[in-house]
């Protein structure tokens, strides 16, 4: 299997993360930004939107982080990574999804600006406001995981896959948060797994 990407992105250490806690064996392909290739005919043919990550397993070409997590799991990851148990798996699949397309988005212009624009190019009306609607979204996260050790109960699931990846980054980002025990709980018990050490990585760039 061969995973198209650049470590340093969320999207990509989503996939990264799942195929680790799956020990599937697989190749990095390094592409994105510094790397180029997103740009290439070939790349563009496999993933018309030049974006990462792309997953190539065989003849079999995927795009979409959370659709290549799903995909993961479903072929390796029963009643692990795919919990088994119908209702279980609703609530991981809505955590992983509520990462991408709830909190990813929000905390954004904070990243966008506070990590990667020079101090004179940023908008920090549009920081104060993802900062400010993060830490409620966190909150949100925080009150639900104060009854459960993971997203969707007792074991890791595909919704730690989306929800541990953010967290980290969320807990590396250089603005103030509010006391959210547990999620500072949470994020030592995704950290403590030897797939998120190697995937997470300590800098956020
Ligand atoms: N919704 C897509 C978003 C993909 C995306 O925008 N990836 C970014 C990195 S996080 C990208 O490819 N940026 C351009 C680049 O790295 O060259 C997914 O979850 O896979």
């Amino acid at each position: 299997m061969i995973l198209y990407g650049r470590d340093n992105s969320i999207n990509v250490q989503k996939a990264l993360f799942a195929l680790r806690e799956l020990g599937v064996d697989f190749e990095l392909r390094p592409a994105g930004r510094e790397h180029g290739v997103v740009g290439t005919p070939e790349y563009i043919a496999m993933n018309p939107n030049g974006t990462v990550p792309t997953l190539v397993d065989g003849h079999f070409v995927l795009w979409e982080s959370n659709a290549i997590v799903r995909y993961l799991a479903q072929e390796y990851g029963h009643g692990t990574l795919w919990p088994a148990e119908r209702e279980v798996r609703a609530i991981a699949d809505q955590w992983l999804t509520w990462q991408a397309v709830t909190a990813w988005p929000v905390m954004q212009p904070a990243f966008w600006n506070l990590i990667r624009f020079p101090p004179e190019e940023r908008d920090m009306a549009a920081v104060e406001k993802s900062v400010a609607d993060t830490n409620r979204l966190m909150g949100i996260l925080d009150t639900w995981l104060a009854s459960r050790i993971f997203v969707a109960g007792e074991s890791f699931t595909i919704g730690d896959v989306g929800v541990g990846a953010f967290t980290h980054r969320y807990f590396l980002m250089p603005f103030e948060r509010p006391e959210l025990p547990h999620l500072a709980r949470y994020y030592k018990a995704v950290h403590a797994r030897p797939a998120a050490e190697k995937t997470l990585l300590a800098r956020i760039t």
